[in-house]
């Protein structure tokens, strides 16, 4: 029953696959999955959302919504919600409480054509790939949201791999996500970002080392994801802000999607190393993501037992 009807976590997979299998899911489970076209990539990609229920057809039930693939090259974050997708659709009987009062949105890939030019060109690529100037490509879809936006750890430089952006919201592909929050303000109750590497589970603020007023609610969820992952495989992940725990950094996501868009709960999840940090072999996906979930499963037990 767990195991994926048409996806694999044997291998790591192109954005089209991955569309692919949004569609098919939705198509599979009608009652239950819906999969839309939040935009279109620089590149003119199709960027998917995919909502999930539990399909009692109820509406405006509170929200939470995963991304992963901001970063072109942290492949990891791809797969694990790509699983996270996979269980709450394929493996639903186990999962039904996390779906009884709230819908999941999930976007599983935000920066499909860096995700592409990794798999085409460059491994090591992080950013977008639209043109930052005359000279060089791509801006830092984590350091372009406008809420302090350049203020600290970004670079005005457009070579660089935390380049800004020319503007705050540059981007199609920070657009779209700056979008998608905003229709969610008052039911979007937890924002969850899937990056890699290093197990952490930080919150905001990026911008200031100083904390938010309900930095104890956030911090009451990230430790369940971290206790949850420690009883059952041993990783250890560390909890904390994102300027005090690892360094700061304005313009992220998860200071957007708490201070603007009004998520409660919003938390930067940076999944496990493999190889030379950013490329697991294709062994470690299944035992990663797995690992992961366990953790999302924990943080989601706790936000929406609240
Ligand atoms: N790490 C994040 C980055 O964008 C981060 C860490 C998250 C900083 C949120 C500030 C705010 O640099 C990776 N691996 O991308
Ligand atoms: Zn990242």
């Amino acid at each position: 029953r767990s195991t994926a009807r048409s996806i694999s976590f044997s291998a790591f997979h192109r954005h089209s696959e991955i569309n692919a299998y949004l569609d098919e899911l939705a198509a599979a489970y009608p009652s239950r999955v819906s999969v839309q076209v939040a935009g279109k990539s620089y590149e003119n990609r199709d960027i998917k959302t995919i909502t999930i229920s539990n399909g009692d057809g109820k509406t405006g039930k509170s929200v939470i919504f995963l991304d992963a693939g901001i970063h072109a090259r942290e492949w990891i974050a791809h797969a694990g919600a790509l699983y996270v997708i996979h269980q709450l659709v394929e493996n639903f009987a186990a999962n039904s409480a996390l779906l009884k009062n709230y819908d999941w949105v999930i976007l599983p890939v935000v920066n499909p054509d860096g995700y592409e030019y990794t798999h085409t060109s460059t491994r090591m690529w992080r950013k977008t790939r639209k043109p930052a100037s005359a000279s060089c490509y791509g801006t830092d879809a984590n350091r372009n949201f406008d809420y302090h936006w350049g203020e600290v750890g970004a670079s005005s430089y457009s070579c660089d791999d935390t380049f800004k952006g020319q503007t705050a919201f540059s981007e199609p592909e920070t657009q779209l996500v700056r979008d998608l929050l905003l229709n969610l303000k008052g039911r979007g109750k937890f924002y969850l970002t899937l990056h890699s590497y290093g197990n952490y589970l930080l919150y905001p603020y990026g911008w200031t080392s100083a904390l938010p007023a309900s930095w104890r609610d956030i911090d009451n969820v990230a430790q369940a994801g971290a206790a949850a992952i420690k009883a059952s495989t041993g990783t250890k992940y560390t909890v904390g802000s994102s300027t005090n725990v690892l360094y700061a950094a304005a313009g992220g996501s998860d200071d957007y999607a708490f201070a603007v868009a009004e998520f409660p709960i919003s938390i930067t999840m940076e999944l496990p190393a493999g190889g030379t940090g950013f490329n697991p072999t294709t062994a470690q996906i299944l035992p990663y993501v797995d690992e992961t979930w366990t953790g999302i499963k924990a943080m989601a037990q706790k936000v929406v037992e609240n």
